[in-house]
């Protein structure tokens, strides 16, 4: 193991196109949990919101005929104060030394905008725009951040009701994601984070670029995935842990 964190290490030092691709696992050690890692939300939010399936919280369909569970489930993302965690601030510290590409994220908590990166592409939206299902008016994240904080529901002027403008299952993904897949940014090394890669369209992504460029890819998971087979560094551990032992060997980051 210690032996491809040192790969891992040397990598970052010589490259200065890293494309990061992350998912939920990056979010764990901040208070977030994932969807579908050993304590993730999908073993308990059925039971929770009596939901026909978990992914039903995420479902465009039953968002417009039930709100409250998505809304109520926000509530644990804003109640109180999320930090980024050590690794998010180590890539935003990749990021001020100009060795990153772009950070392609899934996560919508916006604790890469937190830690100060700025390459940012929220392929499933994010919380800090909303609109109305009707009337479609656009709010900003400070006209609904009181309904994330108490878990109700807001509903426009009009009566539609107001959602999030996070990317649910049945929504297209953003224009400039298919802009990526179709023009990539120059990589020389690419990194996925705590994903299990099955949500598609974004997980194909990483394997598009591998194709693209040819470079080498590293995956940091806690658990396998289908995929870990295409990839040339597969680090089975907590992300964390890993960038520590990285910036130990580095030195490229402190924090206090
Ligand atoms: P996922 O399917 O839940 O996979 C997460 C993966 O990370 C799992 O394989 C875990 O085993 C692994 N993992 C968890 N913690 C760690 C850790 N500390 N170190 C290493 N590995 C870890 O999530 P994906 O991101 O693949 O799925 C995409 C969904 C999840 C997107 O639509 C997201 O919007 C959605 N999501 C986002 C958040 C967030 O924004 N923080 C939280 C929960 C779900």
């Amino acid at each position: 193991m210690f032996q491809n964190i040192e790969r891992l290490s040397q990598l970052i030092a010589k490259k200065n196109k890293i494309l990061f691709f992350t998912g939920a696992g990056l979010s764990t050690s901040s208070g977030i949990k994932d969807f579908r890692g050993t304590n993730g939300i999908y073993q308990t939010i059925g039971d929770k919101y009596n939901l026909p399936y978990p992914e039903s919280l995420f479902e465009i369909n039953f968002f417009n005929k039930n709100p409250l569970p998505f809304y109520d489930f926000s509530k644990e993302l804003f109640n109180h104060e999320i930090k980024p965690s050590f690794s998010h601030n180590f890539i935003s510290a990749l990021e001020k030394m100009s060795k990153i590409s772009l950070i392609v994220t899934q996560n919508i908590d916006m604790l890469h905008e937190k830690s100060g990166s700025k390459k940012i592409l929220n392929c499933h939206g994010s919380y800090n725009t909303a609109h109305c299902l009707k009337c479609k008016t656009h709010f900003n994240f400070n006209q609904f951040e009181n309904n994330l904080k108490s878990g109700i529901p807001k509903n426009c002027k009009c009566g539609g009701i107001i959602k999030p403008d996070i990317i649910f299952f049945g929504e297209q993904l953003p224009e400039k994601f298919y802009h990526t897949i179709e023009n990539p940014p120059d990589t020389d090394l690419l990194i996925v984070l705590g994903s299990s890669l099955t949500v598609q369209p974004a997980a194909m992504l990483p394997i598009l670029i591998k194709k693209k460029f040819n470079v080498e890819m590293v995956i940091i998971n806690n658990q396998s995935t289908e995929f870990d087979a295409l990839f040339d560094i597969v680090i089975h551990q907590d992300i964390d842990t890993v960038f520590k032992n990285v910036n130990s060997i580095l030195n490229y980051y402190y924090q206090e």
